[in-house]
């Protein structure tokens, strides 16, 4: 039956005529129309025109804007703190507001109201507020797909999955809260003041996680996997992921140093279990390790459910996102504060970073550290900002259980039906302080005596159930003792030599540098060139960009000519054959920042679009390219996550310039340059950082080489700087072929793109490998003539030489900085008999780029027997000039001083004449 539009009651004419209809035929109108128009002659008027009743009209009118209010603002209404503080409500939430009465409501029908289920307008708002506003508090409205709304709709009249939990459900809930709340009092008293994080206060958060993880698997997913910070990890450890008892006591013990390297406290670990659930089924479960940077794994954890969502030998980009169910798990003061949230939920529907909706939850324990909500956040929840990405929200409290799976339920379902994101504002408290040694009194003091008289969700549900005669007090206790047995248990079996064997605390440090034969066979490399330029029939590029590309055809015939991009494009192409995937993203990597790139081809006539390298005819395995959004810190952490799970996968990150990567610093030091030695996690990550000094000014000149540099320890990766096409397209090759796999960052090149003595020539890549020191073939046959040698990395080599006449200079480059090739330096520099002299130069400032890198290694190199000098900018504060003409000036001299050192440049040296090579 369609119900009456209330929108009707304004337009005096449309009631009018169907109150003329009404009177003459009243069969010839619908329920909802004869109701109305008998409800408006009951209480004494006629519904329109001169005879309109006005207080009908009133109390229709304020009546349908008290129904919108309640669902608007109900949440407003929701006792949702557990520590009692009340709700704040809202005027509108009141019929006054409305301009009507109870009195009013108890008289209007309820079909007037569009709820022809029941009888008055008093019963529709009463059902409402049971919805609305009494265990769990919506935010839904805000979406603008309407198909969402309608469902929510349908869910909120009596769907499904806001149902009670059943009997066995309710004393399954007991035994997880006792599990919960059992395993922090045993680790609070057996390992007195250690830091814990404990969960207590959001108990069920564990709960939260078990419905979560149930729901998702009926629904057909196969993987979970869990990004959380410290708060509660232990418990979601032990509970959630299956992680044995006795390993935990051990940890606590510091008995157990797990992973290759230098580890990680116990609280940051990662875990990875089967387990078995109630349905019957099995699913994999993944917690992520995590650095103390809150807030940071959830993108990396995002990249990791990418790659495990892809559908083997399916199309590039085919994922089955309802396989893998993926949970972030934030603070309450870390996600309004912390700016990689929003960065990290704008990619939940982006067509290269979506994973069919993440669910959020906040452990929102109304505290951060030492700091109130009032000094954390601009906004009322602590959710507020999801809402402008359209997710769904259910605030809930923690110590309503049943709600709480409530609300997992209504948000996994509408996860699987519109592969989107929702969040749970779970809102709770904090038991302890801050970590178990903290003193919360000194500064919430009068937070803490609530708390402290507050029962814990395990009493609050025991007693529930007590007074519905579920179990009885005994009972209650009975299960207490059982549970804490089991703690006991594990942990004297423990104490009695059963511990965990002890991990390895031993990085390796099998060096990544080896040469691989990576050079592909010419007909290989000529008949892939000709398959990437063969664009669809019917399909017309640029024709600029067409000219452009079919140059790649002579290019290969002509000394040098293959330039940057195509010999990117060539070695990804060989890749494809060779079955490595590739996923390459960045702020217009799909164009290049420079141009150069092209992966993806736009028709000029119908906007299509054309991917050369996804069409190669005899590729096994995937290309992907995506243009990211503007970020640095969420997708460089997504593709690292990506990258950790897809070993199959070449996945390389591009900077637009390099200088930017330093918003991603946090990934850089957190995960990339340190996973292995903290948590054995390994990534085959390539980060293309265009870096270079052009007189672009000091934000587009440098990638912070040095900064790399300087983490570069226990072969954590491989940092390289390479000045070729040919070495480039190398250099891709052997990290797919790498088989202990490390990050790679590359200082990426700008003015070398098109520079022709850049380019490579065919032979060079039909041959050869990644060479990690490049000899001066230029002096190779006058080698003996030669007394001063320039070492140096990258773009300045070219700076130099253009600017070498038949000086008695050679010019040796080092590619590879790190793992330092000191064997093939000393190679090199043995060929050169006669060299009184060594310098290094760099365009970057003194403080900057490689040299106070290089230098103590290039010492221990060259011993005491040569000298070493430095030439480049002096110690600056900013990298680069911000004028053209400084940076021209500042150019020219680096390169006269490496050719011919001056005393001036002399006494700026590191090293100078008289001092022993490679001091300081
Ligand atoms: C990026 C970052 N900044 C600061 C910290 C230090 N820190 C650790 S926990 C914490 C409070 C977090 O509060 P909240 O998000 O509410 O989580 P809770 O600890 O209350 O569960 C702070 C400031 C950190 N770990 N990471």
């Amino acid at each position: 039956m369609s119900s009456l539009p209330i929108s009707s009651v304004f337009n005096d004419g449309y009631v009018a005529e169907q109150y003329d209809i009404f009177r003459r035929d009243p069969a010839a109108l619908d329920e909802s129309w004869r109701q109305f128009f008998r409800f408006a002659e009951s209480i004494g008027g006629a519904p329109v025109g001169d005879t309109a009743d006005p207080d009908l009209l009133r109390i229709a009118v304020g009546a349908s804007s008290l129904v919108q209010a309640i669902r608007l603002y109900g949440h407003l209404a929701v006792q949702i703190d557990p520590l009692g503080s009340p709700a704040p409500g809202a005027a509108e939430l009141t019929p006054e507001f409305h301009g009507i009465t109870d009195a009013d409501l108890e008289k209007l029908p309820g079909i007037v109201l569009g709820f022809p289920e029941r009888a008055t307008g008093a019963d529709v708002m009463a059902r409402l507020r049971e919805v609305y506003s009494s265990r769990l508090g919506f935010e839904v409205w805000h979406l603008s797909d309407e198909v969402e709304r309608e469902w929510f709709r349908q869910q909120f009249r009596g769907g499904d999955l806001l149902r009670p939990l059943d009997g066995a459900e309710k004393t399954a809930l007991l035994r997880r809260l006792t599990e919960v709340d059992g395993l922090e009092r045993y680790l609070g008293r057996a390992f007195v003041g250690a830091k814990r994080f404990s969960i207590e206060g959001n108990d069920s958060l564990v709960v939260l996680l078990d419905a979560a993880i149930l729901e998702a698997s009926t629904a057909g997913a196969r993987e979970a996997a869990i990004a959380m910070a410290h708060r509660g990890r232990l418990n979601v450890l032990a509970h959630v992921m299956g992680k044995p008892y006795a390993t935990l006591f051990s940890e606590f013990e510091g008995r157990y140093a797990p992973g290759p390297g230098t580890g990680d406290v116990k609280y940051h670990l990662g875990f990875r279990e089967t387990s078995e659930l109630p349905n019957g089924r099995t699913i994999d479960l993944t917690l992520v390790p995590n650095p103390s940077h809150l807030e940071v794994a959830n993108p990396v954890l995002q990249g990791l459910a990418r790659a495990h969502q892809r559908v083997p030998g399916a199309a590039p980009g085919t994922r089955n996102t309802s396989d893998l169910l993926p949970v972030f798990i934030h603070g309450d003061s870390a996600f309004p504060g912390e700016g990689i949230v929003p960065e990290t939920i704008n990619l939940s529907q982006l067509r290269g970073y979506t994973v069919g909706g993440v669910l959020h939850v906040i452990v929102n324990n109304q505290v951060g550290f030492t700091t109130d909500p009032i000094d954390a956040r601009s906004t009322h929840y602590a959710s507020d900002l999801a809402k402008g990405f359209e997710v769904p929200l259910v605030h809930v409290s923690a110590d309503d259980a049943e709600a709480v799976v409530m609300a997992t339920r209504l948000a996994v379902a509408y996860r699987t039906r519109f592969g989107k994101d929702f969040l749970i504002d779970l809102v709770g408290y904090r038991r302890h302080g801050h970590n178990e040694g903290d003193e919360p009194t000194f500064t919430q003091p009068s937070l803490y005596d609530k708390v402290k008289e507050h029962p814990t969700p395990r009493e609050i549900w025991a007693k529930r159930l007590v007074n519905e005669g579920i179990v009885t007090d005994d009972e209650v206790k009975a299960l207490e003792a059982e549970i804490f047995k089991q703690m006991e248990d594990a942990h004297a079996a423990l104490k009695s030599g059963g511990a965990p064997a002890e991990g390895s605390s031993e990085a390796t440090s099998e060096s990544t540098s080896t040469p691989a034969a990576t050079g592909v066979r010419r007909e290989e490399l000529l008949s892939i060139n000709e398959q990437l330029l063969a664009w669809p029939a019917g399909f017309t590029p640029h024709p600029r960009l067409a000219k452009q590309l079919e140059r790649r055809r002579e290019a290969l015939n002509a000394d040098g000519g293959i330039e940057w991009g195509h010999a990117e494009a060539l070695a990804f192409g060989s890749l494809l054959v060779d079955g490595t995937a590739i996923r390459l993203t960045g702020q217009d990597a799909e164009r290049g920042t420079f141009s150069h790139r092209h992966a993806v081809l736009h028709d000029v006539k119908t906007g299509d679009r054309h991917i050369p390298l996804g069409h190669l005819p005899r590729a096994q395995a995937s290309f992907e390219v995506y243009n990211s959004p503007l970020s640095e810190m969420a997708v460089l952490a997504f593709e690292y996550g990506f990258s950790t799970a897809a070993s199959d996968t070449l996945t390389i990150w591009e900077a637009q310039f390099g200088d930017f990567v330093n918003m991603a610093q946090t990934v850089i030091d957190q995960f990339i340059l340190s996973d292995r030695v903290k948590w054995g996690q390994t990534s085959g990550l390539v980060m293309l950082l265009p870096h270079g000094y052009e007189g672009q000014g000091p934000e587009h000149s440098s990638a912070r080489l040095e900064r790399f540099l300087q983490s570069a320890a226990e072969d954590n990766g491989v940092i390289v700087y390479p000045t070729t096409a040919g070495q480039y397209f190398h250099l891709l090759r052997r990290q797919a072929a790498l088989e202990e796999r490390r990050p790679l960052v590359v200082m990426s090149p700008k003015s070398l793109l098109r520079l022709p003595a850049a380019g490579s020539s065919l032979s060079e890549l039909e041959s050869g490998s990644f060479q990690s020191v490049l000899d001066d073939v230029a002096m190779r046959d006058r080698a003996s003539e030669v007394t001063r040698l320039v070492l140096c990395s990258g773009k300045v080599y070219y700076d130099i030489v253009k600017e070498r006449s038949d000086q008695p200079v050679a010019v040796v480059r080092v590619e590879e900085l790190y793992p330092w090739p000191a064997e093939q330096l000393t190679h090199v520099l043995d060929g050169y008999p006669n060299v009184t002299e060594v310098v290094w130069a760099q365009e970057e400032p003194k403080n900057m780029g490689a040299w106070t890198y290089a230098a103590p290694r290039l010492g221990a190199v060259l011993g005491t027997k040569l000298p070493l000098r430095y030439t480049g900018r002096p110690e600056r504060a900013s990298p680069a000039e911000g004028s053209m003409g400084a940076h021209q000036k500042e150019q020219a001299r680096i390169v006269a001083e490496a050719l011919a050192v001056s005393p001036d440049a002399e006494e700026k040296g590191l090293g100078g004449k008289r001092q022993k090579a490679g001091a300081k």
